[in-house]
């Protein structure tokens, strides 16, 4: 893969028969390694019960699931603090949870209860939690990378060490706004990571139908922010290039880019397969995809290397079950905001 640039190896990581293997996981403590695996499966199986409950009305708003895109979130999270600022979009449950955020308040949230992340009066793509870091999703592609980039001016400016990290997706780089913004952070050094999640398709089309099949850090080169392409299911590979960029970020090295391959499960929103309305989507595809899973690959790798076994991860999988199905019990019985909260946070300080 080395002597190969970034084009070519877009192409290969975009052929799902390739990169199915276990990974070598020299370097990394088991336990990490195993803390990275509990997040992946809690994400999924939290959006799988989105998927579910959306499905059977209980839902009364759109949910835009990433299943098979856990390993970019969890990877790219294990390097951040608490005190860093991370912006996400309309595709951000796990950019939120893998950040160590409960579940029952998502699920409240999308249940329009009061006990929300947005007190239920935003639903699954106006997510928040400045806690534990997350910064904001919004529905309007690439509308918040512009506000990664401010935030990580902010940090500079407060002459503190934390990064700023824009989430965005292979759409949303068609965007005007994020060329300014690669733009901007490169000419002031402003400690922000671009994490461009390649999933191949915005709404129903592919990324061939919309641009070259060529790797989107051309356009970080273009604006001479240092790049990496990586397979986005291999989380070993996007943790380990995730921490360079943010050391980096920490020491005043200025912004990088980040692209990384991957393949959603579910069609463009909520349950479907999207396929028959899809382009270049196939029920072949996602079956291929599927044998690159990001939590089977790391499974089987941490099995292979005897610190793991089909046993712990059984036990793991039912845990994480009963937490997950508790979260939704709970959010379910949560009360609903008052009517009179309605107005509440539209205007600044309860102005008219
Ligand atoms: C400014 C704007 N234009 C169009 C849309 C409609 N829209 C919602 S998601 C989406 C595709 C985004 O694709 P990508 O950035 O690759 O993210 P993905 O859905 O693949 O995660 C589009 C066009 C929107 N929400 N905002
Ligand atoms: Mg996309």
């Amino acid at each position: 893969m080395n002597d190969l640039n970034n084009d070519q190896k877009l192409k290969l990581f975009a052929n799902p028969k390739l990169f199915q293997d276990n990974f070598v996981l020299d370097g990394y403590m088991a336990n990490d390694l195993i803390e990275m695996l509990t997040s992946m499966i809690k994400i999924r199986k939290a959006e799988q019960t989105l998927a579910e409950h959306r499905r059977l009305g209980d839902i009364g708003g759109p949910v835009h699931l990433g299943v098979g895109q856990e390993a970019i979130a969890v990877g790219c999270s294990a390097s951040l603090m608490a005190t860093d600022r991370v912006f996400g979009a309309h595709r951000s449950h796990a950019h939120l949870l893998a950040l160590g955020a409960p579940v029952e308040p998502l699920f409240a949230e999308v249940l329009g209860r009061e006990s929300g992340y947005s007190k239920g009066m935003g639903g699954s793509m106006h997510l928040w939690n400045q806690g534990v870091g997350f910064f904001g999703s919004v529905p309007i592609v690439a509308g918040t990378v512009a506000l990664a980039v401010g935030a990580g001016l902010a940090a500079k400016l407060q002459k503190k060490a934390d990064v700023a990290v824009a989430y965005l997706g292979d759409g949303a780089i068609e965007e005007g706004v994020v060329h300014e913004s690669l733009n901007l952070a490169r000419i002031q050094d402003i400690p922000v990571i671009f994490v461009l999640e390649n999933n191949l398709f915005a709404s129903h089309m592919h990324l061939s139908l919309r641009q070259p099949m060529r790797s989107t850090t051309r356009f970080a080169e273009a604006n001479d922010i240092p790049s990496e392409i990586v397979d986005g299911n291999n989380i070993v590979e996007v943790e380990s290039t995730m921490r360079r960029m943010v050391d980096q970020a920490r020491k005043g090295g200025g912004p990088s880019f980040l692209e990384a391959i991957t393949y959603r499960w579910y069609g463009h929103v909520d349950w479907r397969d999207d396929i028959d309305v899809g382009v270049n989507r196939s029920l072949e595809d996602v079956a291929d995809w599927r044998l690159r899973d990001p939590i089977g690959r790391l499974k089987r790798s941490l099995i292979q290397q005897q610190v793991w076994s089909e046993e712990e991860n059984d036990a793991l999988f039912d845990a994480v079950d009963n937490e997950i199905n508790a979260a939704w019990a709970s959010a379910e019985s949560a009360p609903f905001p008052d009517a009179s909260a309605l107005l509440d946070r539209v205007y600044a300080n309860g102005a008219v």
